[in-house]
């Protein structure tokens, strides 16, 4: 049934994301996603037989269960309880349930309207077509419209069928009375048996029947499942979540991309690595640079869960801790080999201004030979760094990729059009009769849908 199967689609979309992406609220929305589904694959399609009394209801059940199961007859009304055949239904309880040779179909045998009017509501509002029997003599008395109108009231797209049609009536024009009187809607004229024989001839309720389960789709399309409306239009928000955390993770990727090409070692910075105590500064960097990404993959889980947050914001600050905590390790060596102020302040000088000259002193203390050593430190120090850095980042990178790349899209477009398949006009409601539409046309009647 395309419903079901769009609400399967929908299902196996969110089901694709891992549950600690989804937002809040999403797992109760994909229970109740699947119970519809359930309900739906479970549930026969329910047809029921209503309409005036005397006009052959009990007997087109019997025909299609194949035996005289109920009571056929002049009295009226003769039948005064509900008779269920094909199917299960929890929600009817106190109904003679009847052996079947089919099991699609969940076929209900009504007494007349007015006999039980408020239980014969119920069972036509558990329905998803109410097939309402009329005559020849009685297709547009009162009783026959008040059944299409009671149907119709509770939601049930009625299909007419005029029983026992006498072989001289022309049907288009019986189609047309029946436009003129009950609007544009599904028609099925069932030919009168000369002999009223009861069983094994081809009656008509068969290929009724049979009609009914092929357009069972449309039909329950338009009675259409309120949980899975719901299940949609939930969807559509989670969809909305997902897009502002992926819109946030793609600018997050983004700035780490960004900063992990501008992070190569400033040059300036490398005769100070090259004389501090390189493992120690190292842990301390390594610690630092830990701490950080582990602070920055705890934001975005935050972010994840609760309000859209700024990943560049994020970033930045990570970046300024990282830098913080990387000088402040390289500084302590130094401070411990240099104590003297003096020097300090025109290495640190020296560390963050390129274009000054280096101070004398300091040049002294190197000498030429430390070149070597310091550019060798340098390189170290460039891969070593880099490495960890983009070993720290990574994860978060991959973690924030999954977040960028949830099926957003296809999420919202099958559930919006799970909320289009609901046919809102009655136009749309049933099979079209193509004949019932052209001689509509050209009787100049309105679609109902139009209206
Ligand atoms: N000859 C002939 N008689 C039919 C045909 N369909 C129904 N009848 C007769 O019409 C009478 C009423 O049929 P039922 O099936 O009891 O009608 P119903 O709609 O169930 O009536 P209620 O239970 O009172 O609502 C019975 O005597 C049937 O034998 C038909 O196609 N041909
Ligand atoms: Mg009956």
């Amino acid at each position: 049934m395309p419903d079901v199967a769009l609400a399967q689609r929908l299902l196996n979309l969110l089901g694709s994301i891992p549950s600690d992406r989804l937002p809040l609220g999403a797992a109760g929305t994909i229970r109740s996603l699947e119970d519809a589904v359930e309900r739906n694959l479970e549930r026969p399609l329910v047809v029921c037989l209503a309409g005036p009394s005397g006009t052959g209801k009990s007997r087109l059940f019997n025909a299609a269960v194949g035996r005289e199961a109920r009571a056929v007859g002049i009295r009226r009304p003769t039948t005064a309880d509900v008779g269920l055949a094909g199917g299960e239904l929890p929600e009817l309880v106190d109904v003679e349930v009847v052996e079947a040779p089919f099991d699609h179909i969940a076929l209900i045998d009504l007494p007349p309207l007015e006999h039980d009017r408020e239980r014969t509501e119920r069972v036509v509002a558990v329905s998803d077509l109410c097939l309402v029997v009329t005559s020849m003599a009685r297709y547009a008395d009162a009783a026959t419209a008040e059944a299409i109108a009671t149907a119709e009231r509770l939601g049930v797209p009625a299909t007419i069928v005029v029983n026992r049609v006498p072989s001289g009536v022309p049907p288009d024009r019986l189609r047309q009375a029946l436009i003129q009187r009950h609007g544009r809607r599904d028609v099925v004229l069932l030919p009168e048996d000369p002999g009223g024989r009861i069983l094994g001839e081809p009656s008509g309720i068969a290929e009724l029947l049979h009609l009914a389960v092929e357009n069972a789709a449309r039909i329950r399309r338009y009675r259409h499942d309120a949980g899975i409306d719901a299940a949609a239009v939930e969807a559509g928000r989670i969809a909305d979540e997902l897009d502002v955390a992926a819109t946030s993770a793609r600018r997050a990727i983004e700035s780490i991309d960004r900063e992990l090409a501008r992070r190569s070692v400033p040059p300036a910075l490398r005769p100070i690595i090259a004389q501090a105590r390189w493992s120690e500064a190292m842990a301390q960097v390594d610690a630092a640079v830990r701490h950080e990404a582990a602070a920055v993959v705890a934001g975005f889980d935050l972010e994840l869960q609760a309000e859209p947050h700024d990943g560049v914001v994020a970033l930045g600050a990570w970046r300024r801790a990282v830098d913080d905590a990387a000088v402040g390790a390289m500084r302590l060596p130094l401070l411990r080999w240099f104590g003297e102020r003096g020097v300090r302040h025109h290495l640190w000088r020296l560390a963050v201004d390129v274009d000054r000259p280096v101070p004398r002193t300091v040049r002294w203390w190197l000498g030429p030979r430390a070149d070597a050593i310091r550019s060798a430190a340098a390189d170290e120090f460039d891969a070593v760094f880099g490495g960890m850095l983009v070993g720290r980042v990574e994860p978060i990178r991959e973690r924030l990729e999954r977040t960028a790349t949830v099926p957003t899209e296809r999420i919202r477009s099958v559930a919006d059009e799970i909320l289009a398949e609901a046919y809102p006009t009655a136009l749309f409601r049933l099979t079209p009769d193509i004949a019932a539409l052209q001689a509509a046309a050209e009787a100049g009647i309105p679609f109902e849908g139009e209206r």
